[in-house]
């Protein structure tokens, strides 16, 4: 193969395998009882607080009342769904599962702020039925805690084990013995992130990337992770590129499109929870500013720029100015008139992410994350 038809290749295959991940569509349906927490999950798992704009509408009354879609506000293709409460007069357990379109999600979340019951049982059974999974998540963690600490001799690790045990001993009948304790207010705590490390170990191949860039930072472990996965995603863009030399060839024919590179770096730029949004409610939780850290980012200062406009629209309206921006960092502005070669985008893509990478790791070392 002649070094131009390489790459050729080479840039396509950046950009397909990219491309994919950027692309790969994940539904996670929360269901259960109602009041459980399920639209607080929603809001969670969407990086919102119940209050925010675009927030799912909680409520101590039943508050759901039809299925609805919200997408992961930084990726798109992510969706979860919020189901109505099960059980309610409104909605009789046989009616409920007759109205599930069970095919449209990758998995269930069933969530119950007490026992779990017979509804839940029910459903558990018609979702296997269907060879899909589901997981069992009892909420609200933190209310049982605050209600045991006063007590004498209190040890919130045997409180967990109390409550386990009885949620176990609910779903005896499906042979479960997995449930997941959690408290959409204080997600960093309890069992988010052992739920998160199960979900992605269930997904098939391709969309445990999704789940996991969509997915809350929650700790330390999380956030490297998060890292790997796009690390991994730059390794195999470029498989095919060893042992070639891969020459920039003038042309677009050669160019990988470094539209694709910037979508790329946005997803980390959200995922490590460095936009506005996420590291304001973190300041707010730690009671310390943190945009100033952002700001030693040369990366993250870029995006920052663009960071409302450009996250819902696809890789070839990509202002070309903020490729630009990013090309101009890095000394690869001159060939970006007529595209990146597959050496600038790697480049720019290896040097983007260990700078954001090390932007987010910083920022939780300042926040006292990991020790609270
Ligand atoms: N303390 C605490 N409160 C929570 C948690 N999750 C939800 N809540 C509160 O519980 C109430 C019900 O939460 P929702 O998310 O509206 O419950 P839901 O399951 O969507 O309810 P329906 O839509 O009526 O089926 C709200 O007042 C929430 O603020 C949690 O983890 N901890
Ligand atoms: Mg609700």
């Amino acid at each position: 193969m002649a070094a131009q038809d390489c790459a050729v290749s080479n840039a396509a295959k950046v950009k397909e395998t990219i491309g994919q991940f950027l692309n790969v569509s994940l539904d996670i349906a929360v269901t259960g009882k109602t009041g459980s927490g399920k639209s607080s999950f929603v809001n969670l798992i969407r990086g919102l607080s119940d209050y925010a704009v675009g927030a799912a509408p909680t409520g101590v009354t039943e508050t759901t009342l039809q299925p609805t879609m919200y997408e992961h506000p930084t990726m798109p293709n992510v969706k979860i769904w919020d189901l109505p409460g099960i059980g309610t007069p409104n909605f009789k357990a046989n009616k409920y599962i007759k109205s599930v379109e069970f095919k449209t999600y990758d998995f269930f979340i069933i969530l119950n702020s007490e026992r779990f019951t017979e509804n839940d049982i029910m459903l558990a059974k018609e979702i296997r039925k269907r060879n899909k999974k589901f997981h069992f998540v009892r909420s609200k963690i933190d209310n049982d805690i605050s209600q045991e600490r006063n007590r004498p001799g209190f040890n919130e690790q045997e409180v967990l084990d109390k409550i386990r045990k009885y949620c176990v001993s609910s779903l005896n009948e499906l042979e479960t013995a997995e449930i997941f304790l959690i408290s959409s207010v204080d997600f960093g705590k309890y069992d988010f992130e052992k739920l998160q490390n199960r979900l992605t170990d269930d997904l098939p191949d391709h969309k445990q990337a999704a789940l996991l860039q969509a997915w809350p930072v929650c700790s330390a472990a999380t956030l490297e992770k998060k890292i790997k996965s796009f690390e991994a995603l730059i390794r195999a863009a470029s498989l095919t590129s060893a042992g070639l030399t891969v020459i920039p060839v003038p042309g677009t024919s050669v160019a990988c499109d470094a539209a694709i590179a910037f979508l790329f770096l946005l997803r980390c730029y959200y995922a490590f929870g460095l936009d506005d949004r996420s590291l304001e409610r973190l300041s707010k939780k730690v009671n310390m500013p943190l945009l100033k850290y952002r700001a030693e980012s040369k990366f993250a200062n870029a995006i920052q720029k663009k960071e409302v406009t450009t996250i819902h629209v696809g890789a070839s309206v990509v202002a070309m100015s903020t490729v630009a921006d990013l090309c101009s960092l890095l000394g690869v502005g001159s060939v970006f008139a007529a595209g990146l070669s597959l050496a600038s985008t790697q480049y720019l893509l290896t040097e983007g992410l260990n700078d954001l990478a090390n932007t987010a790791r910083v920022i939780r070392k300042v926040a006292g994350l990991d020790t609270i």
